[in-house]
This record gives structure tokens, C-alpha cells and sequence, in this order.
């Protein structure tokens, strides 16, 4: 029954989204701020795909696109969404990969004045954080932004072609990290096996995405590898990178994100905990499960949010001993 309930509202949710963009005048597609491979593989596939309809359509970010996805098809078209240049924006803004407005702002704002903010995304919606309008997509089962898009994609009958294949395949590959993280589900698999069937080389993507390091990113994991403390009997693993060490390797912060996740590949860890300094008062959190123990709390309660098993915060002006002394408390009642 509750199948039957959650296929009919998506189809009405998928209507709502159709009229929508037949009424559109211009759509203008974004993702979210420090934007990842899924959410920047989903907007590029979207744009495509609205072009192919003859959709007047623009793509904006909230900041920069890291270099590294330059290889996505369209990246070239993002702009950097700034206030005092942006008169109108069009009557229709989608995001995608997040359903919190306060990681698209001010676009969200801005957009809002004009017309109707949809989101497109598979995390959960914050108890505290703002909610998403009633038109949004929201399916928490999804593996990445990438598999909704490629459905999306299929209900608006547009004909698949290279570049937005390419561009769904790296959402997937990159949420999944190279299919590892497929929640029970084949579908991660089956929409890849269909977006193969097009021109493309989804090893290079795996490189792009995943390989493609500096020999100084390497004498930096080695350095940051060893610094990680195992606490409750080697269950947690936590790791505190400071802005020194980033400088002192001549690495930028962001290079950083794919640290928590090798953390995760020690056996007994069940949680991993990484605190890295952006900037001077700056600091940034991911926190990573292995599926026993929820994280999302403990993320919202440092005012931030993601999935139940990976989630992340970014707090200004508060040190790290009051986040470490926060991190126990919460893991005595949580583990
Ligand atoms: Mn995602």
C-alpha cells in the first residue's frame, strides 16, 4: 500500500514538475554550495536534457565549480551566481542534491522574488532546517541526484544521448563512490548499464573522479593517515587536520573531502569523525557510518545536515576542543 502511495505521489510530484516547466519562460538550474560530482553531474544532465526540449535555460552556482569536474559536458556554461548583476533570473529555479535552501542562498532569495524554487535531491528534509516546496522531489531510497535525474530525464521523454549519459554516469559513480554505496538496490547498476550503452569512457571517469592525484596529495594522506586517533576500542576514528597542515603541503582544504572516507576503510571503525580547519576560525565536519549508528543528529546539531550515514557541518567561531568535548558526550549516549 504504501508503495502504491509514495508511486502516486512521485507521479503527481512529476506532473507538477511537467506543467511547470511547459509555463516556464527561463529555468535557471543550480546545485548546492561546495558542490560534489553527484549534484554537478545532475544539473549539467537537467540543462542538457532542457535544451533538447527547446527550454530557455541557464546554469548558476553559488561558488565555484572545482576544475576537477571540468570535464563534464557544459561546465563551461556554469556562472557564478552574483546579486548585483542578476536583475531577473527567470520564473523557475531547480536545485539540485539538496533540498535546504540555506546552502543555495542567496540564489534562493533572489529566485524566490521572481518565481518558485524547486528541489531535486535524496537527503533527508532537517527537522530544524527550512522545507522544501511542495513541488520539490525528495526520495530518500535513491542512491544519488543522478538516478532521480535519469528518471526525471526518461518521464519528460527526452532522448538520451552521450553528453547527458556522461553526466548522469558520474552523479551515480560519484555518489555511490564507484558503486560501493548502492543501498541494497540494483538501480545504481541498471541505470549505468543503460547510460553505457552511449559514447563514453566510464574508466576516465573513475579516474577523474576518484584517481588523478599530486604526488604532494600523497605525502599529505601519509602524514594525515597517522595522525588519526581510534577512540571506544577502535569503533571511532577521528582525525583533526589543521590549517598548517594544509599549507604546509601547499593543498587546498577542499582536496581534503575524500579523507574521511578512507578513514571508513579500517575494519572495526564503525564511525568516522574528520575535523579539518578551512580557514582561521573556519572548521568543517564529516562524519561518515558504516549503517549501525545514525550521524545525522549529530551533524544537525552542529547545524548542519546530509544523509543518515554520512552527514556534515561548517561552524564559524568555535574551537575544537569544544566540538571534541561535544563528539564524546554525544558518542557515550549514541554507542
Ligand atoms: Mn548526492
Amino acid at each position: 500500500m504504501t508503495v502504491i502511495i509514495f508511486k502516486l505521489q512521485r507521479k503527481m510530484k512529476l506532473e507538477y514538475l511537467v506543467e511547470k516547466l511547459k509555463k516556464a519562460l527561463r529555468v535557471t538550474v543550480t546545485t548546492h554550495r561546495d558542490c560534489d560530482g553527484d549534484g554537478v553531474g545532475a544539473m549539467l544532465a537537467f540543462y542538457h536534457s532542457l535544451k533538447k526540449l527547446n527550454i530557455s535555460v541557464r546554469l548558476l552556482s553559488v561558488d565555484n565549480i572545482p576544475k576537477k569536474y571540468s570535464f563534464l559536458p557544459g561546465y563551461k556554461d556554469i556562472e557564478v551566481f552574483h546579486p548585483e548583476k542578476e536583475p531577473d533570473l527567470g520564473d523557475l529555479l531547480i536545485a539540485f542534491d539538496t533540498n535546504d535552501s540555506r546552502r543555495i542562498e542567496p540564489l534562493a532569495s533572489w529566485a524566490k522574488n521572481s518565481g518558485e524554487v524547486l528541489f531535486i535531491d535524496h537527503h533527508p528534509i532537517l527537522e530544524n532546517g527550512p522545507h522544501p516546496g511542495h513541488g520539490s522531489l525528495i526520495n530518500i531510497q535513491a542512491a544519488s541526484t543522478g538516478e532521480m535525474t535519469f528518471d526525471l530525464i526518461q518521464f519528460l521523454k527526452v532522448e538520451m544521448d552521450a553528453n547527458i549519459a556522461q553526466c548522469l554516469y558520474s552523479s551515480i559513480a560519484f555518489d555511490t563512490q564507484l558503486f560501493r554505496f548502492i543501498r541494497k538496490s540494483p538501480r545504481s547498476h541498471q541505470i549505468a548499464a543503460e547510460l553505457m550503452v552511449h559514447e563514453f569512457d566510464p574508466t576516465e571517469i573513475h579516474r577523474k573522479l576518484f584517481g588523478n592525484q599530486s604526488p604532494e596529495k600523497l605525502r599529505f594522506l601519509a602524514k594525515a593517515l597517522s595522525e588519526i586517533d581510534y577512540l571506544h576500542s577502535g569503533k571511532v576514528a577521528y582525525l583533526n587536520l589543521k590549517y598548517e597542515d594544509f599549507t604546509q603541503h601547499r593543498m587546498d582544504p577542499e582536496a581534503s573531502r575524500d579523507v574521511v572516507d578512507m578513514m571508513m576503510n579500517v575494519e572495526d571503525v564503525e564511525i568516522a569523525v574528520l575535523i579539518r580547519e578551512e580557514s582561521k576560525n573556519k572548521l568543517k565536519i564529516s562524519l561518515r557510518s558504516k549503517g549501525r549508528h545514525e550521524v545525522l543528529s549529530l551533524a544537525e546539531s552542529w547545524q548542519g545536515g546530509g544523509h543518515l550515514f554520512a552527514a556534515g557541518a561548517t561552524l564559524e567561531n568555535v574551537s575544537v576542543q569544544t566540538l571534541y568535548k561535544n563528539l564524546l558526550d554525544w558518542l557515550k549516549t549514541h554507542l
